[in-house]
């Protein structure tokens, strides 16, 4: 069985957001992945960021390919759109259904295996074209669906449930998001639901390629010493960088932080980022300084988490394209076909 639903039944006063849900109201089936799976936490954290925003959970499309990971989305927001694509292929799917209807709202969940081998090149073009998506790699450094091989997120040197050392070198996919033009770049733990439900809820609302790297250990073949994926691991080389808050348009913008202390940024629709910053000097709308600093702590062994980059006035795909604003798959015929005159124009024009 690949699922199980949940009962539907709640606490008839459990806290509502804004349009009236409750929290339960955002989750899936019932998860059948191992108990204690980093993917489970990542679920949690997208479900209490859905219901902080207050997202109408039919106007959001989830998309995945294969893997344990790309199995999540059947345990979240099951009132949502969803389609399990192929192995390494969500990112196409993802574009050709945003390019056809923008007015959803879009979350491709991938795994390191997903997107960075079979997928790597989706991956990089859905990025480098700026398709209006949140896309979260739930990253455990292993091919866990397939009973733990190295995956290319997997650091050299790192060792193997059964005693075999890695010897290739690790893709960085965050530091490949930067490097390909992504608007908005951020990793997280997902041990630290603290800080990874405001930066999924920062990336839900960037207008723009966001994408997120969660390290995500699997605790079948990648939790013992060895292993820089693991929740020991990660806990004990973890660089903060920044604490978000997310502060929407309708809310009143208060100064309660200490000054000095605080980066605020704008985002083309109005909603501000509150970057609490850990790191002095760090700054998370300079794309070249945040490469470097990516590598800095790479090279001190440290891994680097929060807000890494963002482009307040990013622009996506369909406003570079230049398309109408209508849906396409709410145009008919006469909007779409451009008369026997045009055409003939278009075809004089090319003679
Ligand atoms: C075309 C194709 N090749 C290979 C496979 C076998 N396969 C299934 S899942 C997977 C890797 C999954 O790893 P990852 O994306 O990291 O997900 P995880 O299970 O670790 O969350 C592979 C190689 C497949 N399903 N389809
Ligand atoms: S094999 Fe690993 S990634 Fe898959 S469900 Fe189990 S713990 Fe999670
Ligand atoms: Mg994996």
């Amino acid at each position: 069985m690949s699922y199980l639903p949940k009962p539907k039944l709640h606490h008839p006063k459990l806290p509502t957001n804004a349009i009236g849900l409750t929290r339960r109201d955002y989750e899936g089936a019932i998860s059948t992945l191992c108990a204690g799976c980093g993917h489970d936490s990542i679920s949690a954290a997208i479900i209490q960021a859905c219901f902080n925003l207050s997202l109408p959970p039919h106007r959001v499309a989830k998309l995945s390919g294969i893997g344990c990971s790309s199995k999540t989305p059947t345990y979240f927001l099951g009132a949502a759109h969803g389609f399990n694509s192929v192995h390494g292929r969500m990112p196409s799917v993802l574009t050709g259904a945003y390019l056809a209807n923008r007015d959803l709202i879009y979350l491709g969940v991938s795994g390191d295996g997903d997107s960075a081998s079979i997928g790597f090149g989706q991956f990089a073009h859905s990025i480098r074209r700026g398709v209006n998506m949140t896309y979260i790699v739930e990253n455990n450094g292993v091919y866990g669906l397939t009973k733990g091989q190295f995956s290319a997120t997997s650091d050299k040197g790192s060792v193997a449930k059964k005693g075999n050392v890695n010897t290739d070198q690790p893709i960085d996919l965050a530091a490949i998001a930067v490097q390909l033009g992504a608007t908005f770049v951020a990793r997280s733990f997902s041990g630290d639901k603290e800080q990874l439900v405001p930066l999924i809820e920062a990336a839900l609302l960037h207008e723009g390629s966001a994408f997120i790297d969660v390290l995500s250990p699997c605790v079948a073949f990648n939790n013992h010493p060895g292993s820089t994926k693991s929740y020991d691991y990660v806990r004990e080389h973890n660089d903060a960088l920044n604490r978000l808050d997310v502060m929407l348009p309708r809310q009143e913008i208060t100064a309660s932080y200490a000054p000095g202390a605080l980066t605020e940024v704008v985002q083309h629709d109005g909603t501000i980022l509150r970057l609490r910053k850990l790191h002095d000097g760090h700054d998370p709308t300079d794309r070249a300084s945040a490469m470097h600093y990516l590598m800095e702590r790479k090279a001190a062994g440290e891994i680097v988490t929060g807000l890494i980059y963002v482009e307040p006035e990013a622009k996506p795909l369909h406003q570079n394209l230049g398309t109408v604003a209508a849906a396409l798959n709410s145009l008919g015929d006469a909007d779409l076909c451009p008369g026997v005159d045009a055409l003939e124009r278009i075809n004089a024009s090319l003679r």
